[in-house]
């Protein structure tokens, strides 16, 4: 990518400005190593002089400006030298509804344009601590969603391979699966944090063991889950059976009903939940349908009487301190909320989870 800087730069003697504008830091250091320093030195000096990928700042260019990857991050091809990245994975074959999830993560990226640099509520700064890019899309298969999901087990493997947490925008709920098998082949059975009105833990669906509803029970026959370290919260709405979340139980997972959680604040869970967790690694799968659909109505499967943003971002700051080795944020169905504020609120909470990644610093 430097490379391709540096080549750019030749051309057009302001795009140092550029470059660091639209690209952040690292392109700006690499550059004022190539001595193209004459703009990017005086930009730098209003940035921290670490060498991580920092987006612009709409004081600088405005937000309806440059190139739409979340948060405005630059776009690597790979994982490589990332600490984390965004990655969408944009399907919506494994609903069982209102489709739509396909374009999740365009929609999230195009509204994740009001993102700042640090978390004004945590101070938790980001862009100070980890490398971070938008790596693009898996590239999925639309018409055949077993072969999509090798694909993103191959996808995710490279990912993880490359010791950088994947902060994975979807795409339906189908997709966990396949993350989490890429997942726990690196870090052995993982702990979860679900967030979600619906266990997706069946069986079958249509005689489908595929689907957005049965990941869960895939990870836990295939040994990817640490069951005593899950825990599921926001789970409510009609139900095949009087006791719904009976197999979850059965497996040794916490599971919160959405009843419990009205009118409370989340913070005294999440207290509980880290101490459930431990040491190890530990997966966050938030499906926005976890949220109410009077907050987020543009998803799939919605449910009435469901968690409120604030609970949401209780229960994403309540993860800090863990192990977290890869987060989502699945079930945006833009065309369901033709407002962009699911989207609005999805990119938010995924700059949460960033924000509690292992190593970040806080002021
Ligand atoms: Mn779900």
């Amino acid at each position: 990518m430097f490379a391709l800087l540096t080549h750019a730069c030749k051309r057009n003697v302001r795009c140092s400005a550029a470059v660091q504008l639209l690209w952040g830091e690292a392109g700006a250091l690499a550059l004022a190593a190539r001595g193209h320093t004459a703009r990017s030195s005086e930009l730098l000096r209003r940035l921290s002089t670490k060498n991580f990928n920092v987006p612009p700042s709409a004081e600088f260019l405005a937000r309806v400006s440059g190139i739409c990857t979340m948060g405005k991050l630059p776009f690597w091809d790979s994982a490589e030298g990332l600490d984390a990245a965004f990655v969408g994975v944009p399907i919506d074959t494994g609903t069982s509804n209102r489709p739509g999830a396909r374009f999740g993560p365009r929609e999230i990226r195009a509204e994740s344009a009001m993102l700042r640099r640090y978390n004004g509520g945590t101070k938790a700064a980001p862009f100070e601590s980890l490398m971070v890019a938008d790596i693009g899309d898996v590239n999925v298969n639309v018409y055949d969603l077993k072969d999509t999901c090798r694909r993103i087990r191959e996808a995710f493997k490279k990912i993880v391979a490359a010791d950088c947490i994947p902060l994975t925008m979807g795409g339906d709920h189908t997709i966990a699966y396949p993350i989490l098998q890429a997942v726990a082949e690196k870090h052995g059975p993982v702990g979860l944090i679900h967030v979600d009105a619906h266990a997706d833990t069946s069986d079958m669906v249509l005689g489908e063991k595929i689907g957005h509803g049965t990941p869960f029970r895939r990870c836990v026959e295939e040994g990817l889950l640490d069951c005593r370290r899950v825990v599921q919260i926001g789970l409510r709405g009609t139900s095949y059976a009087p006791d719904a979340y009976q197999w979850s139980r059965e497996q040794g997972f916490r599971v919160v009903q959405a009843e419990e959680c009205w009118y409370k604040s989340l913070s005294p869970l999440m207290v509980e939940v880290r101490k459930q967790m431990g040491v190890g690694p530990v997966y966050l799968s938030f499906d926005i349908d976890a949220l109410d659909p009077a907050f987020a109505p543009g998803t799939g499967t919605p449910e009435i009487a469901g968690l409120t943003p604030v609970q949401g971002l209780e229960i994403i700051r309540g993860c800090r301190g863990l192990n977290l080795v890869g987060c989502d944020l699945v079930e945006v169905s833009p065309p369901y909320d033709t407002t962009g504020n699911t989207a609005l609120l999805a990119a938010n909470l995924l700059f949460e989870m960033m924000c509690v990644l292992p190593k970040i610093k806080y002021y």
